[in-house]
């Protein structure tokens, strides 16, 4: 009997990728009398052409999952035990309002605290109506720079402008830095595009600290210790300017401060930057003469190097490299990061959030990195004594994680969060409410590794009780009993105040619209810049009034190898905390049982010669601390690392650790210089045997 005869109805629904990911793929669902039996890559999709990846391939797995959060859910034990038991929605909703307006009586709207992140990055989900929602009730507001704002105000201070090259444009690259990307991992469907132009005569280079999937791949691996690449590009302009390889005609025409720069780099020797960077002087010599001396040139990079103390200053120098090699000039010559801001043109942002709904009132900014802070400081006035998280994992994906414990596990915190499953911080919260998956409700999905804006159609009902992002705050609204109207629009409404310049009938039947890029494909064509002086700002008086150092400067983080001598002496191991599995996308997939446990278990990484100084031998139970916190993890030796470096992989909960912590119980919260950013990648640690004293 085929389906027609059993009367049932299947239909197949396209949509796109949530996660934040800069692949942004196509899919398709196949559902059957309202279930969806199967989902698979959209074949005419003009990026991923039909691929989705190990995570997403089991999606269903996720969706259908037997450990899904289908109710919302009371606490019922102590926080973190993860003891909750069903409520209705109405009793959630009605416990909710009286706990918020109990706050905002007492403490005022700015004891409440929204903490979201990308984990659903589709424009109604992301920032449907939580903006309007807030901006309401007056509540604190979530600077959410935990990964990418400081890489654009890094290139912003040298271009006036975030906006880079395509990189599908890569295809016509001859020379293809990957500087602080992992892309064989983290955003594969580009690397077809890279082997493009590979097969016609492109060279790739890779620089990073590990050797990843993808330094593997590439023809040349160059390995500088992290968190000291600033030295290695000032090395790389020294040997530009010193060998004559400056484009001298496009920096006369197109940058400021030329002479002020080659003064400034004139003692930055290849010989100098290799003692700090742990890089042979004669590689870089090499590296800047290849970036000389092949064009078009094509510098790629995410978000790798922003995780550092001087994250964003990492990202202002390296934007200086193609000015000085005229790289603008040519199609696939360039700066390639995410191009999410291209999508901005067709986003009205405030249409949105709304911001006039704040009346006057200027909120409360509190960096979602320095969470523990946040709910920890005895001094913050007023203190936080509420929080709504939807959309993030912050106990997992947060630095100095143990601080953040401490907070979730006050008394007197009341804790909401709206989740697909009971994650770590899912476990500290009073009140769970469940929420849909990415096929369970329509949505825009604006990508930021490709020029493509997708549309997501709904293929099933929300399971169980769940609902969207925007229903939660619809919800939420009218459980407060506000009368704000526009905190009620429909999902319909919200999509045509937002985008007004699509047209969505055409975006829902073609399934995605480009946004506007360079029809010559080159993003600075024009060598006109947005920057004050309309040119690329070798020296940037911007970055002078704000107290940072005019020119590109390398300042060692002070934790780490260069920085304070005496905590270099007590942790001598600086831990990486990458993500490394290809089944996971953050945290979000570590709990599901054909994902986490096809990775193993957590591990801590080893250079052999660190781990024999310390007496360690594969499989071995090692300690790993510092000030910050203490884990007990089996040690794994490899050569992916450059001695004097740790890894513990990112993404695994706490629940999956044998001691209940996780690598970001071990990572340093301290901002990036400027940006908002954070620098989990200076972490300083010391390894010993689990069974050793402590040294
Ligand atoms: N499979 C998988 N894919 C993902 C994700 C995932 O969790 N899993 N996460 C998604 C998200 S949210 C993002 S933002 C992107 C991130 O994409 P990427 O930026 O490509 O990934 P990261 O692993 O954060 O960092 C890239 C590399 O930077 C290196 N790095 C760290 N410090 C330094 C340094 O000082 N100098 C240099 N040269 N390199 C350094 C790291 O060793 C790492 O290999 O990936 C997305 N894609
Ligand atoms: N040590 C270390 N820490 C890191 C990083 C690292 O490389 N190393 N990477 C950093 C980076 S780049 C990022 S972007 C952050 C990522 O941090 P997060 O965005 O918090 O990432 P996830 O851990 O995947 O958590 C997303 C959560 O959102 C939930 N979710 C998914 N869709 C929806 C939805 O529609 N509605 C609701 N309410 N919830 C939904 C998922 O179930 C999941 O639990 O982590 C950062 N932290
Ligand atoms: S997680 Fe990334 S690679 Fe995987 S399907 Fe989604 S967008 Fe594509
Ligand atoms: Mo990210």
């Amino acid at each position: 009997m085929d389906a027609a005869q059993r009367g049932t109805t299947t239909t197949v629904v396209a949509g796109t990728c949530h996660h934040d990911c800069p692949d942004s793929c196509g899919w398709e669902v196949t559902v059957t009398d309202g279930v969806a039996i199967k989902m698979r890559g959209r074949s005419d999709h003009p990026y991923s052409y039909g691929e989705l990846c190990p995570k997403v391939n089991r999606f269903l797995d996720r969706v259908y999952s037997p450990d899904r959060i289908l109710h919302p859910l009371r606490r019922s034990g102590p926080k973190g035990s993860g003891e909750f038991e069903p409520i209705s929605w109405d009793d959630a909703l009605a416990t909710i309002a009286d706990r918020l307006h109990a706050v905002i009586a007492e403490h005022g709207p700015e004891a409440v605290l929204p903490f979201s992140d990308a984990g659903n990055q589709s424009l109604l989900s992301i920032q449907g109506l939580d903006g309007r929602f807030f901006n309401h009730m007056g509540a604190s507001r979530l600077v959410r720079a935990i990964c990418g704002p400081t890489v654009g105000h890094g290139v912003r201070m040298t271009n006036g402008s975030g906006l880079g090259l395509d990189p599908m444009e890569l295809v016509h690259s001859r020379l293809i830095l990957l500087w602080a990307t992992n892309t064989r991992l983290t955003n594969r469907h580009l690397w077809p595009v890279i082997e493009r132009a590979r097969a016609a005569g492109a060279k790739v280079v890779v620089i990073d600290p590990m050797r990843t999937i993808t330094a593997d791949a590439a023809d040349e691996f160059v390995q500088p210790r992290p968190g000291t690449d600033i030295a290695l590009m000032l090395a790389m302009m020294h040997v530009l300017i010193r060998d004559g390889l400056v484009d001298r005609e496009w920096v006369g025409a197109h940058t400021v401060g030329f002479d002020e720069l080659a003064a400034h780099v004139a003692d930055w020797t290849p010989t100098r930057a290799a003692e700090i960077c742990g890089v042979d002087a004669d590689v870089i010599v090499r590296l800047a003469t290849d970036y000389g001396t092949i064009r078009p040139a094509a510098i790629r990079t995410l978000i790798g190097g922003e995780h550092h103390e001087n994250g964003a200053m990492f990202y202002r120098t390296i934007a200086v490299l193609p000015a000085l090699v005229g790289a603008w000039a040519d199609r696939g010559g360039g700066l390639a990061r995410s191009v999410g801001s291209y999508q901005d043109a067709l986003v009205d942002d405030d249409a949105l959030g709304r911001p006039d709904l704040l009346a006057g009132r200027g909120p409360r900014w509190l960096n979602m990195s320095r969470l523990g802070e946040a709910l920890t400081d005895p001094d913050l006035d007023p203190p936080i004594k509420a929080m709504v998280v939807w959309n993030s994992n912050p106990l997992v994906i947060v630095p100095n994680a143990e601080r953040t414990r401490a907070g979730l596990a006050r008394d007197d915190l009341f804790t909401v969060v709206h989740e697909q499953f009971l994650t770590d911080s899912a476990r500290y919260a009073d009140v769970v409410l469940p929420a849909t998956t990415q096929i369970e409700a329509t949505d825009v999905v604006p990508a930021w590794g490709h020029l493509w804006m997708g549309w997501n159609e709904a293929a099933i009902a929300p399971v169980g009780e769940s609902c969207s992002n925007t229903e939660l705050f619809r919800r939420l609204a009218g459980a407060m009993s506000y009368d704000e109207p526009s905190l009620f629009d429909s999902d319909e409404e919200l999509l045509a105040q937002a985008l007004p310049k699509v047209d969505l009938d055409e975006l829902r039947t073609v399934g995605w619209v480009r946004v506007p890029y360079p029809e010559d494909g080159r993003a600075w064509g024009s060598g006109e810049f947005p920057s004050p002086s309309g040119k690329v700002e070798l020296v940037s008086t911007t970055l002078e009034a704000m107290g940072q150092p005019a020119l590109p400067t390398f300042v060692p983080p002070r934790e780490g190898p260069h920085g304070d001598a005496e905590l270099a002496a007590r942790y001598p191991l600086q831990l990486m905390t990458p993500k490394h599995h290809t089944r996971f996308l953050n945290s979000s997939y570590s709990a599901l049982p054909k994902h986490g446990p096809a990775e193993g278990a957590p591990f801590l990484e080893l250079d052999a010669a660190d781990a024999a100084a310390r007496s360690l031998a594969e499989g071995d139970v090692a300690r790993v601390w510092n000030d910050r916190a203490e884990l007990e993890l089996p040690v794994r030796i490899t050569s992916r690392l450059r001695p004097g470096l740790a890894a513990i992989p990112f993404g695994w909960w706490m629940t999956h650790h044998a001691d209940g912590k996780a690598a970001n119980s071990l990572t340093n919260d301290t901002l990036t210089e400027w940006g908002g950013g954070v620098a989990f990648s200076d972490t300083l640690v010391e390894v010993a045997a689990a069974s050793a004293d402590e040294v």
